[in-house]
């Protein structure tokens, strides 16, 4: 294992509930730093690059509009093994089938509306922080 970073959002059905603070204390408690974070509103075009994977998906246009609902919150995640530690933190996708105790099992509404993203891999992992944040944002 090693010290990685990963990317997180806090997705507008967390910011609109005001629950930043209760979801980043389970990160923290899993032993994961917030080592950037900074709120925003994203643009539809910008819900469109980060969610490109997706674009084929039938839920695409739901997603986007999801995202750009109202202000996220975006951050860097710094910690051992911090891509599944976080995938981890956050459970299931569907928060019905999340463990409890986990971000999406504890918060989330829906599939849709799950509260919060975390990167799957390294590699996409690096592109979602370049996309977001520059260098000398991120203080480890
Ligand atoms: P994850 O966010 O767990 O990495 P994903 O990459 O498969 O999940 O999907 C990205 C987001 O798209 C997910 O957080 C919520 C939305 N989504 C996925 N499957 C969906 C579905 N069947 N209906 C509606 N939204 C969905
Ligand atoms: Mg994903």
């Amino acid at each position: 294992m090693a010290i990685e970073r990963t990317f997180s959002i806090l997705k507008p059905d967390a910011t609109r509930r005001n629950l930043t603070g209760a979801i980043n204390a389970l990160i923290e408690k899993a032993g994961l730093r917030i080592v950037a974070q900074k709120r925003v509103q994203m643009t539809r075009a910008q819900a469109e690059t980060f969610y490109a994977v997706h674009k084929e998906r039938p839920f695409f246009g739901e997603l986007v509009g999801t995202m750009i609902a109202g202000p996220v919150v975006v951050q860097v995640l710094e910690g051992e093994d911090a891509i599944k530690t976080y995938r981890g933190v956050l459970g299931a996708t569907d928060p019905a089938k999340a463990d409890p105790g986990t971000i999406r099992k504890e918060h989330a509404l829906s599939v849709g509306e799950n509260s919060a993203h975390g990167s799957d891999a390294l590699d996409t992992a690096a592109i979602e922080i370049a996309q977001w944040f520059s260098g000398n944002e991120i203080v480890g």
